[in-house]
């Protein structure tokens, strides 16, 4: 798809170009075009038949440790090989135009903060952090055995993934401060998430409460699409560099 294929608005434009406070919610979807496949996509390969969201819980954890541990390996694995895309880096440029801008993100993979997004609140946790799932600490080190998943090297509990299964509580400084970010933006963009998962899925909502222009960037249509100011349908890798162009053309020749 080129950027002919959608219309940037120009209502979109100016309140980028005016705004104060910008916050951006991103899923999966901003991080397909690094091929990472997105959360409710098909697995591949030897994950093709199980379904995340049954291995994303603590019951399944508790239930099979290794399945679960190697699942996450498997996804760590493929993280560690990608990079970020023309999405990701344009959101970065984003933050050096705007005075206060955001990314609340639910994705594991890191790939903002490697594009150069600096505020950046992980509601989901880091796929690339581990902690003990007896105690919670975090765990930077273990010695490896044939233990999988690895021991805690303090208590002997089993190491997990330092991210947010169904069911468990957001980080809660994380989430307050995702809140607050949310209720007092000019603009706030979904880009690339389903919009099923909450409390996530809320942001939005809170946002255009009060008072915010809300813009969903997403190919398909999602719960939220029909409470927003503006749907743009289109690949994130392509729509947020052209909305970038668009809203400060003269930098254009900068490589978006
Ligand atoms: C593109 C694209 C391109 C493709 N460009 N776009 C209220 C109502 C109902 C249920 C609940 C509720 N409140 C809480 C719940 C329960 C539950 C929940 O939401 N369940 C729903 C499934 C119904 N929530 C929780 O349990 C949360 N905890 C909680 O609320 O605690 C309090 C509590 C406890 C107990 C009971 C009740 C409350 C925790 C949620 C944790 C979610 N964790 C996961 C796994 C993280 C670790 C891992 O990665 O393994 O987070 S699940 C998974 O979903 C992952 C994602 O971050 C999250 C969202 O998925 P996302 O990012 O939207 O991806 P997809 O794949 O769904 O969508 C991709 C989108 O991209 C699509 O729309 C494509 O079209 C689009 N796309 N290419 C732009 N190029």
């Amino acid at each position: 798809m080129d950027t002919d294929e959608f219309t940037l608005p120009k209502e979109v434009i100016d309140c980028l170009q005016n705004a104060r406070r910008v916050v951006v919610l991103t899923g999966a979807g901003i991080s397909a075009e690094s091929g990472v496949p997105t959360f409710r996509d098909a697995q591949t390969g030897l994950w093709a038949k199980y379904d995340p969201q049954e291995l994303a819980t603590p019951q399944a954890f508790r239930n099979n440790p290794k399945l679960v541990w190697e699942w996450y390996a498997w996804r760590r694995d493929l993280i560690r090989s990608v990079s970020p895309n023309p999405g990701h880096l344009a959101l970065a440029r984003f933050e050096k135009k705007v005075p206060v801008f955001t990314v609340i993100t639910q994705n594991v993979d890191g790939l903002h903060q490697i594009a150069g997004s600096q505020n950046v609140y992980e509601l989901h946790g880091n796929i690339l952090r581990f902690r003990c799932s007896k105690e919670g600490n975090t765990i930077t080190e273990w010695i490896e055995t044939d233990d999988v998943p690895p021991r805690c090297p303090n208590c002997g509990g089993f190491i997990r993934p330092d991210v947010v299964w169904f069911g468990e509580d957001l980080p809660s400084m994380t989430f307050s401060n995702a809140i607050r970010a949310s209720q007092n933006c000019d603009l706030f963009l979904t880009v690339g998430t389903s919009g099923i998962v909450h409390p996530a899925a809320s942001l939005p909502l809170a946002a255009l409460d009060k008072g915010a222009m809300t813009v969903e960037i997403n190919p398909n249509p999602t719960p939220l699409s029909t409470w927003m100011t503006h749907n743009l349908r289109g690949p994130a890798g392509i729509v947020l560099p052209a909305l970038y162009n668009a809203t400060w053309p003269t930098d254009n020749q900068a490589a978006c």
